[in-house]
């Protein structure tokens, strides 16, 4: 008995020097003490050792300790709440947050959307369309007839045969969807991603991203061709650019033409972008092929109309200077985070 009140001063002193002041260790504080296998019951367990005439006595003494451990529990709780609190209100508010890491947006759909926001300056509606065609709307339609030798400039993957499903080759495939949905006058241009069957290299891809443009209406004249495509160029390139024709083959347009304009890299002295010429390549034009206006049941003596395509790569690299296909592709930070804060 008397070890039992011995225990009870070692524990109460231990309580009194108890300095535990987060949610954890007042936590381990309660399951001590206070839990289903804490030393209050184990010492409350003593009193049936205790001869009946102590018992009185000795409940007291048991009780009163029990009494001190849960207040002090209490005490502690409510310090350990109010000083946590006090924390969250000490916070300075006004720290710097993180940085949010923002990524940048990719050099193609900056100009892709460059491209677009000018046709649509002008009156051109946006058509978006499927990746995997059939070879109707991306070969057939195009006045591209199976075994046509210019299907061999445009060799791609197929997804299956018979039906024959194909990776598009150009977003005509989507100006097709537009001709069979749509009555003249059109007037759209067709962002996205082709495919073509190619070995990878600096110079070529077996992807790349199009613009290509449409439209079909009464008296659409290739001056109509010139003076848009001459207000494109203006727009993306300024007004200083020049531009040339030469006379080209497709086999949806007839007759045909590739644009050039002025080397801005070397004010068209001559440098290896160039190649000395003065003249840069950037897109393929032409008169739509009356074969491709009666396919869609569009009377080619009522109506005509222009269309042209251009490579995204190709005048992302005149206006960031890309010398290498592959980097669009190849998720390099160090290329990509050239392009911060460009919009
Ligand atoms: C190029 C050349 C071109 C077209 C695309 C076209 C579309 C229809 C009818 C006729 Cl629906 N033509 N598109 C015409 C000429 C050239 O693209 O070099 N693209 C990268």
């Amino acid at each position: 008995m008397e070890e039992l009140l011995q225990k009870i001063e070692v524990y109460k002193a231990e309580i009194a020097a108890f300095t535990g002041s987060n949610t954890d260790e007042v936590e381990a504080f309660r399951i001590k003490y206070l839990g289903t296998n804490g030393l209050v019951k184990t010492v409350m367990g003593e009193m049936k050792n205790v001869p009946n005439e102590n018992k009185r006595e000795f409940g007291q003494i048991l009780n009163n300790f029990k009494i001190f451990v849960q207040d002090s529990y209490d005490i502690l709780k409510e310090k350990t709440a109010e000083t946590e609190n006090k924390i969250e209100h000490n916070f300075d508010w006004s720290l710097p947050g993180n940085p949010v890491v923002v990524g940048t947006r990719h050099p193609l759909n900056i100009i892709r959307n460059q491209i677009v926001s000018i046709f649509q300056k002008i009156g051109f509606a946006v058509s978006e369309g499927p990746e995997i065609e059939d070879d109707w709307h991306n070969f057939g339609a195009m006045n591209l007839p199976e075994d046509h030798p210019a299907r061999d400039m445009q060799d791609t993957f197929y997804v299956n045969q018979n039906p024959i499903w194909l990776l598009r080759t150009h977003t005509s495939s989507v100006q097709a969807r537009v001709m069979q949905h749509q009555k003249p006058p059109i007037r759209v241009i067709c962002p996205g991603r082709v495919y073509r069957n190619e070995t990878i290299s600096a110079r070529a891809h077996c992807f790349f991203h199009q613009v290509e443009g449409l439209y079909i209406d009464e008296n659409v004249s290739f001056a109509d061709l010139k003076q848009t495509l001459y207000f494109f160029v203006q727009e993306m390139f300024g007004k200083d650019v020049k531009v040339r024709f030469r006379p080209s083959y497709f086999p949806f347009t007839e007759p045909s033409a590739e644009m050039d304009i002025s080397c801005l890299i070397c004010e068209s002295k001559g440098c290896n972008v160039c190649k000395h010429s003065g003249w840069v390549e950037i897109l393929g034009s032409g008169m739509v092929h009356p074969n491709v206006l009666e396919n869609f049941g569009i009377d080619s003596n009522k109506y005509t109309g222009f269309a042209f395509g251009m490579g995204v790569e190709r005048i992302a690299q005149l206006k960031y200077r890309v010398n290498d296909l592959r980097l669009y592709s190849q998720n390099d930070i160090r290329f990509l985070k050239q392009f911060m804060g460009v919009v």
